[in-house]
């Protein structure tokens, strides 16, 4: 076994498919660990995961089954997750639930709870409606497999880095605080860890990096989005994410208004503003309106001192120009 983080289990656990407790553990003893801002972080095939969610990983990358029709939604943590669920799902849903329909599923339900994450039992058949429509924080090269033999259609979604950033402090700290009376995590020091590389499913960086190119290699394949671009040009960049995901918008469509309408339906204002997503809560616990804030480009330079700014840019000037990526 690796002490760097490669994370190779052994054979041992094959027959099921679904690693041993006891596999995991050895496993987890093996891997380097970092203080999290919620829990530990293990570093695992390069990334960064709570020990927790580790196990369902594995499962995961073992046992998942993609189909041909999956499409895939990917984000880094605070990237726009549930926005993009909210797209697709009214996208591809849009002749079954018209966005103009007083029943529409997401008037009545949180994104998270239409769209699910990768989970190994989701091949379940009938669980998720065909097309699945499914979302994973992982990695590229931490994929299932079956996922990367496939040709089901990614999305990938990333936000500029320091607006993720402070929304994921946010995030952190608002579940810490959920009842446990548990302190803050102050802002410099997640800083200093996300700069260093160690945020959960990163660093962030290298996710970025992996669908960047993934996105260049196979662009039939993999459709790579900006937060920032859909803020700013929201009909083109939905309608070609229409036509990425084989369903483009009629000329009929367009002059329906249908654009604009699941444009709007899926608005922050919008789905902030709705009584489920103001009182819900996720079967793992959290608020669903943890997950609505500001929903603004550029609210980082509120709480980043301009040396932070300048010092993650300079990170990121690093990592990601040479690749002909910029924010
Ligand atoms: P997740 O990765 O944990 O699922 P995710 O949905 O990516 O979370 O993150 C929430 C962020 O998306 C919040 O950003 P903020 O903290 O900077 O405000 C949230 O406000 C924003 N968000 C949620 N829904 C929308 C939306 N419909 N349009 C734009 N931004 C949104």
């Amino acid at each position: 076994m690796s002490s760097s983080g490669s994370g190779q289990l052994s054979d041992e656990s094959d027959s099921n498919m679904q690693p041993a407790e006891d596999d995991c553990e050895r496993l987890m003893s093996s891997l380097p660990v970092e203080k999290g801002w919620v829990d530990r972080l293990c570093q695992f095939q390069g990334f960064w995961i709570s020990p927790r969610k580790l196990r369902d990983v594995l499962t995961c990358q073992r046992r998942f089954q993609a189909q041909h029709t999956d499409v895939l939604l990917v984000t880094n943590p605070k990237s726009g997750t549930t926005w993009l669920k909210a797209i697709v799902f009214a996208l591809m849903n849009r002749f079954r639930y018209p966005f103009a329909d007083d029943n529409h599923p997401l008037l009545s339900h949180n994104p998270h709870v239409l769209v699910p994450f990768l989970r190994a039992e989701l091949h379940v058949d009938g669980q998720v409606p065909s097309p699945r429509i499914i979302a994973t924080h992982l990695p590229h090269h931490s994929l299932p497999d079956s996922v990367k033999d496939s040709p089901c259609k990614l999305v990938y979604l990333c936000r500029n880095p320091s607006d993720t950033f402070v929304s994921l402090w946010h995030f952190t700290n608002k579940i810490r605080s959920n009842g446990s009376g548990t302190e803050a995590v102050s802002l410099e020091e997640s800083f200093d860890q996300f700069i260093g590389g160690v945020s959960v499913y990163g660093p962030y960086w290298d996710h970025v990096l992996g669908y960047w190119k993934a996105s260049l290699e196979s662009p039939e394949r993999v459709s790579f989005l900006k937060y920032e671009g859909l803020k700013e040009q929201p009909k083109v960049q939905v309608s070609k994410l229409a036509e990425f995901l084989g369903r483009p918008f009629s000329s009929e469509e367009e002059a329906n208004g249908a654009l604009d309408g699941i444009l709007k339906l899926c608005s922050f204002e919008n789905l902030s503003n709705l009584e489920v997503n103001k009182t819900g809560t996720l079967a793992s616990g959290e608020d669903f309106n943890n997950f609505f804030r500001r929903g603004e480009v550029g609210d980082a330079k509120n709480h980043l001192s301009p040396h932070m700014m300048e010092k993650l840019n300079q990170v990121i000037q690093e990592k990601l120009y040479g690749y002909g990526l910029k924010f």
